[in-house]
């Protein structure tokens, strides 16, 4: 039977340990890493599958990102470093939802559905994971997966996801991005960094020392690694390197999230500390400043002065290039009102989810998108990457944007690649942490979890802004904004977890306090 082994090893070593059905989202497959054996052999199974329909090799990557340790997940990462085409997010969760028997039935209707998939074909798929403990037993359910479909595997080990992304992408464009190794990234972008900064590291109030708070995770590893590529041009004190646990009181999401400093790393006063999360996608910066006070710079700060420093190049290149910002409903109101009405940068809004910004971002020829949480990246058009190429041989302006692309990390958020962006612009600017915070002031805001019978009920539009149903919610939500000064809040349902999520903010914290709760209660 075709596809006969696929089930034969299901049966044996990865049989189906959960009956509920589950689904592939934003985040792929993530849960308790005790129940994802069975499901990390399936996604190894569908990406030999996606291989083949592709004629590219596919990434696999394990990681929950910032989830707590004992969780883990998968992702499919497509030929060009994208997420996993929709089609295939449905045979995702197909897969994954057939019985240990129906496993073969249903690889043979994804074969046929994506147009005839022949089983004996070549297919080779790239493997990377986090450190998490489970990691290394979940890969081999991959690895075992991906040979029991008759594919090969290249196996990354511990790896970040944007590295992952990164090799992907090089590989299947025959290596025009960069070589297809960890050492080809670290290579490629350490060079194009220390090229922008030749007339030396320090300049006005700018200097090259970082806090790196590895959040426990990869991202240390990987940041370590780095370190001997970068030289002097950045002078990097490690923490938090896996001495503690995973994402527990530091990395890029508790900082966001909490806006608290991160244990385990020293409370120097004005240092720029840089957090990641637990799969090096994400970043977030934070310092104290000589008063002591505490600030956190976000997604969208970084967003605002990478899209400002381009605008800037762009108009002393000549280069008339169409710059844009994608961010989602979550972008501080603040951040969207200085890159607009300040900078005349246009904004588009496009809904959570990296695959959605991503997609938005492609109206641009240069387009910046980060979500607030600190995932993001700039993409260019072919269009953008020709110009932007050819006037650099004559054009000192051009040149610098030819070696900031370089430094960027397109194939996806890369929170090392995307520090080093903003130490580029730090730098070129001659700023202080303190200068950059300083561009504007965030409206205070609140982030609420609701739990509900049936998340479901409720459907958004506009970019996740206004409420479609339940009836009349939306028209609530409207009379209680209009009591608080430049309130505005909007209600989703989450995608990664059983929740309806609320936000809000306001000229105050206590007035973005007190519309989180009133909308959560028009919710519940
Ligand atoms: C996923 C998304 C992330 C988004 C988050 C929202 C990707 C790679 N990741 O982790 O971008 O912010 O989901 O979660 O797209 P939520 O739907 O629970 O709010
Ligand atoms: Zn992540």
């Amino acid at each position: 039977m075709v596809y006969g082994e696929a089930v034969q090893v299901a049966k044996a070593k990865y049989p189906k340990s959960v009956t509920k059905t589950i689904k592939y989202g934003t985040a792929g497959f993530r849960t308790k890493a005790d129940e994802l054996d069975f499901i990390m052999y399936r996604m190894g199974l569908l990406a030999t599958l996606r291989a083949r329909d592709t004629k590219a090799v596919i990434g696999v990557m394990i990681t929950a990102s910032h989830n707590p340790e004992p969780d883990n997940g998968v992702k499919l990462i497509d030929p060009m470093g994208e997420m996993l085409a929709p089609a295939w997010e449905a045979h995702a969760t197909t897969l994954a939802n057939a019985t240990d028997d129906g496993i073969a039935e249903a690889m043979a209707t994804i074969a046929k559905e994506a147009g005839g998939i022949k089983e004996d074909e070549k297919a080779l798929v790239f493997v990377g994971r986090d450190t998490r403990p489970s990691s290394d037993r979940l890969r081999d359910a991959v690895v075992a997966g991906v040979k029991a479909a008759g594919g090969e595997v290249k196996d990354f080990g511990v790896v970040s996801t944007p590295i992952l992304h990164f090799v992907v992408t090089c590989h299947n464009d025959g290596g025009q991005y960069g070589e297809p190794t960890e050492e080809g990234y670290y290579k490629k972008i350490a060079q194009a960094f220390a090229k922008l900064r030749v007339s030396g590291a320090s300049r006005g109030s700018y200097e090259p020392t970082i806090l790196f708070d590895g959040a426990n995770g990869v991202g240390a590893i990987m940041m370590e690694r780095f370190i001997p590529y970068l030289g002097d041009s950045i002078k990097s004190t490690m923490y938090n390197k896996g001495e503690g646990v995973l994402n527990h009181l530091c990395g890029a999401d508790y900082v966001k999230v909490q806006q608290k400093w991160p244990e385990g790393v020293p409370q120097a006063q004005n240092s720029r500390c840089v957090s990641v999360d637990g799969d090096a996608d994400r970043v977030i910066y934070s310092f104290i400043d000589k008063n002591g006070k505490y600030s956190m710079l976000d997604g969208d700060k970084i967003a605002t002065l990478v899209a400002g420093y381009f605008q800037e190049l762009l108009k002393a290149s000549g280069l008339t290039l169409k710059l844009g910002l994608v961010q989602t409903a979550y972008a501080n109101g603040a951040s969207t009102a200085y890159i607009t009405e300040k900078l005349g940068v246009p904004v588009a809004c496009a809904k959570t989810g990296v695959k959605h910004l991503h997609h938005v971002a492609l109206q641009f020829d240069i387009g910046v998108y980060f979500e607030a949480n600190g995932h993001g990246t700039v993409i260019f058009s072919k269009n953008a990457r020709e110009a932007i190429r050819n006037a650099a041989q004559a054009n000192e302006s051009a040149q610098k944007l030819s070696q900031v692309m370089d430094v960027i990390n397109e194939t996806v958020g890369d929170a090392i690649s995307d520090m080093l962006l903003v130490e580029t612009v730090l730098h070129a600017r001659g700023w202080s942490i303190e200068d950059w915070n300083s561009a504007y002031a965030d409206l205070p805001n609140r982030q609420m979890k609701v739990t509900v019978a049936d998340r479901a009920v409720i459907t958004t539009t506009d970019a996740e802004r206004v409420c479609v149903t339940p009836a009349g919610l939306q028209d609530t939500i409207n009379s209680i904004v209009a009591n608080y000064p430049n309130g505005r809040s909007f209600v989703r349902p989450s995608g990664t977890e059983d929740i309806v999520r609320v936000y809000a903010e306001a000229s105050t914290q206590e007035g973005a306090d007190n519309l989180a709760i009133a909308v959560g209660n028009a919710v519940y």
